[in-house]
């Protein structure tokens, strides 16, 4: 009989019978619903892997690397919400993990990471692959565990699910010694966690919420700054009512991209080091900031002397940690974003933005996204229509540099859990087994790979696990032949002294089509559409498209780093000035992703004008 197929009678009623620890880890999975799992196996988990072998309600995917797994595991989670769930060997297995939870970590995502470890007494013995991946992964774990007797091993993994999942979300590591796993006991799931010292907070403080109200309802130059946490908790159509009924503008932070729709005139598009000219100022000009889910991070405040000086800030976060961190806040409230918002905008009034708002249409009109496009191809262009065919309805994730600034600010993000992208860690190789995870979601959006060529060379292994589980994944790599991101710092602050950042690269598409995926390659403007048609119409399996674009491009605007909005760099003005766009015939290219403030919600529209030099 499969282990699962008895899963319904609890300890009781199988009359005390006892099994392994490998076959009570089993157990505890299915009782926590748990329907993927990615892993790697090896000597200290063999017997974990034997127990799963007539398992059919849990799937095991086989990545190619440990580091796959938990990016995959991070993936599947933003997709669907669930915690995403690894299993590795001990050792090099469970070190290969350690990026994955790091990133994890920096970004609330919820895993739970089982880990082989050598039997206890061994322990400390530098016995074969045996680290103290407890140790190591201290400081980037929400919480981790070294099981040390088979009778705590179902307790420790319903206390590991809750951890990961509550509160603020984050990693959880258990480490399962080997003979810890070969041990026997009775198999009793408990129904309920009682921690004394984690007791995170739900609901918010009516006191809090007042106060906040009461502040915000004085606004007349407000501005919603929406983070991940928004969309961590769900609270997406929540927050969209509040924002809509004080007629407040919002901008939202890379991780919280989604949680309001770009196509509405009251978005104002990402903040910070990239964000929109137009978001950044009314940030600094704004008289109430409702931060929601957000962290101030360093890359949203630059000099946080400077952010947002005018406003009185109001910060509702679950994580009590978070607030008044990094910027000191005034009206803290403390609790589950989803919980509180209703609460908040009962109290609240509609507020006289009219002339704020067309103060901001003003700045959008002046200072839009923009880009010039010739035969050479943009990356900008290619992420724009990538928006443009699919309408928003994709999941797309991205990996790190250039390009996932381009994404963030040329598609046209109208849904929650559809952009994902290693924004705390900022981890390159994130992209391809992030999307393969989120593939693995089984859900209705097709998923988008973008990848610089750089990043998509640190987890390129992961192509195997995508053919042989004939994953419809849409893989697009942004060949600027360089490691863009550090060029641009490099031709900006360092004098354009380029130190170790041109690449020397493989053919892209020989190495998919090696891997049995098929493959194309654009390198000129005009063939960018139908590219990218095919490759949205090819959903029997994989396929990738290399796309060679302007290898010396810049991403703007831009906020160098601890500076403030006073130093922001916006787009040049097309020609020589603008790099990357070199001699040839430009049309400048202008985005309005949701038309501007105070008139009629528009679609999105794509104005092309003539540019200047032309
Ligand atoms: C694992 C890792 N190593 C190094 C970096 C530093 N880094 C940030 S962006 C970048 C360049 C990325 O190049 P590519 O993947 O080609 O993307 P592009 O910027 O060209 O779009 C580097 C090296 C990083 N973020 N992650
Ligand atoms: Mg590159």
């Amino acid at each position: 009989m499969s282990a699962h197929q008895d899963t319904h009678s609890d300890a009781g009623r199988q009359g005390g019978r006892k099994m392994t620890g490998a076959e009570i880890f089993v157990r505890s999975l299915i009782k926590e619903k748990v329907e993927v799992v990615f892993g790697y196996p090896g000597g200290a988990t063999i017997g974990v892997y034997d127990a799963l072998h007539d398992i059919s309600d849990i799937k095991h995917v086989l990545t190619r690397h440990e580091q796959g797994a938990t990016h995959a595991a991070e993936g599947y989670s933003k997709a669907t919400g669930r915690p995403g769930v690894v299993l590795v060997t001990s050792g090099p297995g469970a070190t290969n993990t350690v990026t994955g939870i790091a990133d994890a970590y920096m970004d609330s995502i919820p895993l739970v990471v089982f880990t082989g470890q050598v039997p206890l007494r061994l322990i400390g013995n530098d016995a074969f692959q045996e680290a103290d991946i407890v140790g190591i992964t201290r400081p980037v774990t929400k919480h981790n565990y070294l099981v040390r007797d088979v009778t705590e091993l179902a307790r420790t993994i319903k206390e590991a699910f809750y951890i990961a999942t509550s509160g603020r979300p984050g990693p959880v590591l258990v480490d399962l010694p080997k003979d810890v796993m070969a041990q026997k006991a009775v198999f009793e799931y408990p129904e309920r966690v009682s921690l004394r010292s984690y007791t995170p907070t739900v609901e918010g403080h009516g006191k809090q919420i007042a106060k906040a109200a009461e502040l915000i309802n004085k606004a007349k130059r407000p501005v919603l700054y929406v983070g991940g946490g928004t969309i961590l908790s769900n609270a997406a159509a929540e927050l969209t009512a509040l924002a809509r009924k004080l007629n407040c503008p919002v901008t939202t932070t890379l991780h919280g991209m989604g949680a309001f729709p770009e196509t509405d005139p009251l978005s104002l598009g990402m903040l910070g080091m990239h964000g929109t000219w137009y978001s950044n100022t009314a940030v600094n000009y704004c008289d109430v900031l409702i931060a929601v889910g957000a962290r101030f991070d360093d890359r949203v405040t630059g000099n946080v002397e400077k952010f947002a000086p005018e406003a009185a800030i109001v910060h509702i976060d679950v994580d009590p940690a978070a607030i008044s961190k990094n910027v000191a806040v005034d009206v803290p409230i403390v609790g589950d974003v989803r919980s509180i918002l209703p609460e908040l905008t009962s109290r609240v009034n509609r507020l006289p933005t009219e002339d704020w708002l067309a103060t901001i249409a003003q700045w959008k009109r002046e200072h839009p996204l923009r880009y010039s496009a010739g035969e050479q191809i943009r990356a900008q262009y290619v992420i724009q229509k990538l928006g443009e065919l699919t309408g928003g309805n994709a999941v797309v994730v991205t990996d790190v540099g250039q390009h996932q600034m381009w994404a963030a600010q040329f598609f046209t993000w109208v849904a929650p859990r559809t952009h994902i992208t290693s924004g705390g860690l900022g981890t390159m190789g994130f992209s391809l087994p992030a999307a393969m995870g989120a593939a693995f979601a089984n859900g209705p959006l097709p998923v988008i790979s973008i990848s610089g060529d750089g990043g998509f060379q640190m987890n390129l292994q992961e192509m195997a696990t995508i053919v042989e589980h004939k994953l419809p994944l849409k893989i697009v790599i942004i060949n600027n032949g360089f490691l863009g991101m550090v060029r641009q710092w490099q031709e900006l602050f360092w004098r354009g002294r380029y130190s170790q950042v041109q690449l020397a690269n493989p053919d892209f598409v020989k190495l998919a089509e090696a891997f049995g995926c098929p493959a194309s390659r654009v390198t000129r403007t005009d063939e960018v559409e139908d590219a990218i048609r095919k490759l949205l119409a090819h959903t029997d399996g994989p396929i990738l498209l290399e796309c060679r674009v302007a290898k010396e491009d810049n991403v703007y605007p831009m906020i160098p780093a601890g500076q403030s909005v006073e130093e922001m760099l916006d787009t040049p003005e097309p020609g020589p000035a603008e790099s990357g766009a070199g001699k040839e015939p430009q049309q400048l290219i202008v985005l309005h992703k949701g038309g501007t403030p105070g008139t009629s919600p528009a679609k999105q529209s794509h104005d092309t004008v003539p540019s200047p030099t032309q």
